[in-house]
């Protein structure tokens, strides 16, 4: 009888534990734990025992019927929590990621600029990192013995290669190796020999683009960068056009964005001015399609550049530029 008991119990345990829906478990209830189970049989059966027996067996059905009863409630309560039956699945309940890293956001950030610009028309060019004098400074009407070269704080790395301090020779090689029509953006990495501080790095990401065309004018530059600005801040954004100088383009223009941290009331991001210099343009100086090989008569064209860091910065909030190439991934994650 005991070793019956014994056997039943395993049973049992087996089938409470096992019990996928509420229904299951019930039958399972009524198979070992209801009145016309063997183990209330048993229970019944006592009476008819011989008294030592029956102490024994007894003892053996009590703790039997109890330690099932604990697995019924607990069987109950894992059901219970799954609600519907489901075998313990909960498909309601939120789920879980693991962090599986993400994109740089200056990597996201010029992934956005390209998309805007190969929307409006343009193509992506790319270039060496390490330049020559030629393409980096002289056919962008810098001349060597000019004080303008200074300005660039160029790294060379000898006498006739240096990294390049902007995308322009980019677009010199483009314009060398083909004919217009021309629309291209250059975007990627440059380099200037300069101490670190808040806004500035001695790398940082550039993206310039050019279009040559015949007849191309002022106003379809100024109409291109607007559409850029509103698709990337918004159709409501403030913009200025100032006047400016560069050595390879004349007329010359540099756009700032009011303040997008502290809508131009200042702040660090904006240094207190409540706006943001975004970027610089103007129509291709003819000095350089001569050095091109261009016909300054035939072809006009527009160029512009801006820095990728600066509009992350704008966009993310971050007043500090090196934060970007820290990565740092209690910063990264904030963003
Ligand atoms: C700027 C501002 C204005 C520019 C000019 C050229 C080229 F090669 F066509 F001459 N590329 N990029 C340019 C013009 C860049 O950056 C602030």
């Amino acid at each position: 009888m005991l070793d019956r008991l014994k056997e039943l119990g395993r049973e049992a345990r087996a089938a409470l534990q096992s019990a996928a829906t509420s229904v299951e478990l019930e039958n399972v209830r009524v198979k070992y734990l209801g009145r016309k189970s063997e183990l209330n049989q048993v229970s019944r059966g006592l009476k008819d025992l011989e008294s030592d027996e029956r102490r024994s067996v007894g003892r053996a059905v009590n703790e039997l019927k109890k330690e099932l009863g604990a697995l019924l409630e607990q069987s109950k309560k894992r059901l219970e929590s799954a609600g519907d039956g489901s075998g313990g699945l909960d498909p309601t309940l939120p789920g879980r990621m693991p962090w599986v890293g993400g994109k740089h956001p200056l990597t996201r950030t010029y992934e956005r600029l390209e998309s805007i610009f190969r929307g409006l028309g343009f193509e992506v060019a790319l270039g060496p990192h390490v330049e020559d004098d030629f393409h980096n400074f002289d056919a962008l009407n810098i001349p060597a013995d000019h004080p303008a070269r200074d300005g660039w704080d160029t790294i060379y790395i000898d006498d006739d290669s240096l990294l390049r301090t902007h995308t322009s020779p980019v677009q010199i090689r483009v314009m060398e190796s083909r004919k217009p029509p021309i629309r291209i953006i250059a975007p990627g990495r440059v380099y200037r020999n300069e101490s670190a501080d808040a806004s500035h790095g001695s790398e940082f990401y550039q993206l310039e683009g050019l279009y040559v065309d015949r007849d191309v004018r002022f106003g379809e530059l100024k109409g291109v960068l607007i559409r850029f600005m509103r698709e990337l801040f918004g159709e409501s954004v403030t913009l200025r056009f100032r006047a400016g100088f560069f050595p390879f383009t004349e007329p010359s223009t540099e756009v700032d964005v009011e303040c997008l941290i502290c809508q131009g009331t200042g702040c660090s991001v904006c240094s207190g001015t409540g706006w943001v210099e975004l970027l610089g343009a103007g129509m291709v100086d003819p000095r350089v399609f001569e050095a091109v090989g261009y016909d300054p008569g035939e072809f006009t064209g527009y160029a512009f550049g801006l820095g990728v860091d600066r509009i992350c910065m704008m966009m993310t909030g971050t007043d500090d530029i090196r934060l970007f190439l820290e990565n740092d991934l209690r910063f990264l994650r904030q963003i």
